[in-house]
Formats: structure tokens, sequence, C-alpha cells
């Protein structure tokens, strides 16, 4: 069994979309392991983000992320990683299918609701950021 690092952001949050995200990953079949609402402080979001550290929208996506409470989870399942970005959806909710979160209930991709790790590696190193 896969464990993978997944998070409602500020945007989900504030919209009152952790349950209806929670209960998406409950009926696909994931077994939830830990959660809790935090807030993330500047160095945090810099090192969870780290390898878009040279990209142009870096600042604005650390301001993103800690600016407001977000809902750190750790689900296990089989495939984790692969089946979360599956029904998490596209990185821009323009190109998102129906039926995924993203696709669902976001237009920006600025403000994309949720994110999940990308690889076994980076479940790994978030899941250990996070709940240390
Ligand atoms: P995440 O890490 O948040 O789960 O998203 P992701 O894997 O689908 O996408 P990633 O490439 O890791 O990008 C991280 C976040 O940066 C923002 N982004 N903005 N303005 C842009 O062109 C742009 N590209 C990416 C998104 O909010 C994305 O979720
Ligand atoms: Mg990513």
């Amino acid at each position: 069994m896969e464990r993978t690092f997944v998070m409602v952001k500020p945007d989900g949050v504030k919209r009152a979309l952790i349950g209806e995200i929670v209960a998406r990953f409950e009926k696909k079949g994931f077994q939830l392991i830990d959660a809790k609402l935090m807030s993330i402080s500047t160095e945090l979001a810099q090192d969870h983000y780290g390898e878009h550290k040279e990209r142009p929208f870096f600042g604005e996506l650390v301001d993103f992320i800690t600016s407001g409470p977000v809902f750190a989870m750790i689900w296990e399942g089989q495939d984790a990683v692969k089946n979360a970005r599956a029904i998490i959806g596209k990185t821009n909710p323009a190109d998102a299918a129906p039926g995924t979160i993203r696709g669902d209930f976001a237009l920006d991709v600025a403000s994309n609701i949720v994110h999940g790790s990308d690889s076994p590696d980076s479940a790994v190193r978030e899941i250990g950021l996070f709940f240390k």
C-alpha cells in the first residue's frame, strides 16, 4: 500500500470544500491516515514548493498557500499517488475533466483548490514536512 500527501488549499477551505474533498477520497476507496487544519509558514511553503523556486509564479504561489489555513491529509491506498492525482485533475482547471475536483470546483490555475504529491518520493518528502 502506498501513501500520498493531499492538501485542501486556502481557497478550498474558504469555500467550505473540505467535506466534499474528503468524501471523494473516501468514496474512491482511500483510507485516511492523518489530517489537520493548519497554517503554513513562509519557510514551509518555500520548502514544499521548492521545485518551483525559479518559476515566475513562485512568489505568488507562496503568498497564496500561506494566505489562510489549509487542510493537510495523508491518504493510503493502491497506487495512491497516481490515483489521487487522477481524482484531483489537471493543474489548470481549464484542462481538468468534469468529475475531477479541479474540473468541478475551480476556474483559475493559481487557485486550484487542492494539492496532491506528484510522485512516491515527493509523497514521502511532503508527509515528512507536514506531519513531523
Ligand atoms: P500542486 O503541486 O499544487 O498539487 O499542483 P500540480 O502538481 O498540479 O502543479 P505544479 O506544476 O506542481 O504547480 C504547483 C502550483 O503552482 C501553480 N501554478 N501556476 N501561473 C502558472 O502558470 C502556474 N503554473 C502552476 C498552480 O497553483 C499549481 O497547483
Ligand atoms: Mg505539484
